[in-house]
């Protein structure tokens, strides 16, 4: 049997430092990364044996908990018919038609294979729609690591305190304006001065890369207004909260229409998939239809398809998020108990089966606020807790995961192990 160690020590022999996305290293909570043997339902199992009760959930993709068998079984009788075409198949469709289904605003939608080609290529199609060069993005926001986002972006990104990442051209980082998330007036006042030469405003409807952040009331709405006034277009980027927060994504919740949205994680249920899509005269831009550009190899994959049909099956069950938000809502209770009888300054905020844990008195409404949480107390926290065998996300930027898996006595169990977590931060431990 092989050690966390070994593994690593490995890893790093041939891959930049050991992993192949950056927030797997532990690079804000220090220490070194176990590495998985196998997951199933809300656990994972690292290659000594040990068991994890899993906040992460691949990110979010894990919605109906790891290999859970209806999916498992897609991929594997879709493997039998071959596993890539470079052709179209039926099941791209089906996926398409599912997605169209769930959310009105989407009229066409394109299939990509991660959540960065998907807000990459709908940048684009805005600047080709629109004619213009400028984006809008927001401080904390991650939208993937295409050169255009990675300005003041969040996750991985802040996590590694880069303010934005060299190699990217000043000239292209200069076409990104980025504002304070949840501040209408900063961003009314951008529109006032640029408006006419912004392409798009992208946002995250609820901000899942600086902690999980709502947006204040109004805002979307206000956002929406100022692209009408202004003839940009409205990106949220739903890669996270698209068929997490809600069967309709965040845009169901807020009651606001995107001209375009972005889609990842869920619909792909751990496969590598990634959509854009939404108003037809904008979608119709794309080639070969249209002139902007955008093309993948693996686009569309069988296995990937059948893995989000299955997927999308799942969680259309009558009562699904139902279920999974009051099972969040537990949890986060839970968890402010927790704190408060450890003395330790605490906040939750729970956007259905999607949280955040703030080390603060308060849940932050930007990344400024966020940036002034204990990360030295979430820190402790992580590895006590992770030493009790619970998994939340190696840094305070990142929200936290809820799945179908995650039963009444998984979560009485989590919390009975963070508690004891707790009750050491609030030790100083
Ligand atoms: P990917 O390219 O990693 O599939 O998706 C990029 C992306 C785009 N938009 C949003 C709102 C996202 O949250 C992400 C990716 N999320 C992070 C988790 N915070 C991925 C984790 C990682 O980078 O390893």
């Amino acid at each position: 049997m092989s050690t966390n160690h070994a593994c690593f020590e490995r890893a790093q022999k041939y891959i930049p430092g050991g992993v192949n996305s950056p927030v797997r290293a532990f690079g804000q909570v220090g220490g070194e990364p176990f590495f998985v043997a196998r997951a199933e339902g809300a656990y994972m199992w690292d290659v000594e044996g040990k068991r994890y009760t899993d906040f992460v959930g691949s990110w979010g993709p894990m919605i109906s908990g790891h290999a859970h068998p209806d999916v498992v079984a897609a991929v594997t009788d879709a493997a039998t018919h071959g596993l890539s075409y470079g052709a179209p198949c039926p099941d791209e469709a089906e996926l398409a038609a599912e997605i169209i289904k769930l959310v009105p605003s989407i009229e066409l939608v394109r299939m990509v294979n991660s959540g960065t080609e998907a807000t990459m290529s709908a940048v684009r199609l805005a600047r080709g729609f629109t004619g213009r060069d400028l984006i809008v993005k927001f401080s904390g926001c991650y939208h993937g690591h295409a050169d255009s986002f990675l300005v003041k972006a969040g996750s991985g990104v802040a996590t590694l305190g880069l303010p934005n990442s060299p190699g990217v051209p000043a000239c292209l980082a200069d076409l990104t304006l980025t504002c304070e998330f949840n501040d209408l007036e900063a961003l009314s006042e951008i529109m006032r001065v640029h408006g006419e030469r912004i392409a798009s405003i992208i946002v995250e409807p609820v901000a899942g890369n600086m902690n999980c952040v709502p947006p204040l009331p109004g805002y979307l709405q206000g956002m929406r207004k100022l692209c009408d006034d202004h003839g940009s277009v409205l990106i949220f980027d739903e890669v996270m909260t698209g068929f997490r927060v809600a069967l309709g994504g965040a845009q169901s919740v807020f009651g606001v229409k995107p001209d375009l949205t972005t889609f990842g994680k869920v619909i792909g249920a751990g496969m590598p998939v990634g959509a854009y899509g939404g108003r037809r005269d904008i979608m119709s831009m794309i080639a070969p239809l249209g002139p902007v550009y955008q093309g993948g190899t693996l686009s569309g994959n069988p296995l990937a398809m059948a893995a989000g049909l299955a997927n999308l099956k799942l969680i259309q069950v009558e009562g699904f998020y139902d279920r999974l938000t009051a099972t969040t809502t537990t949890f986060c209770r839970g968890m402010q108990a927790a704190a408060d009888a450890a003395g330790v300054p605490f906040a939750t905020v729970e956007v259905g089966p999607m949280f955040g844990l703030y080390f603060a008195e308060r849940v932050a409404k930007n990344y400024t606020e966020s940036a002034k949480s204990d990360i030295d107390a979430f820190k402790r926290f992580f590895h006590a807790s992770l030493k009790r065998g619970v998994f939340f996300a190696p840094s305070a930027y990142e929200a936290g995961f809820i799945s179908l898996a995650h039963t009444d006595e998984i979560i009485a169990e989590s919390l009975a192990a963070c508690t004891e977590a707790m009750a050491e931060v609030g030790r100083g431990q």
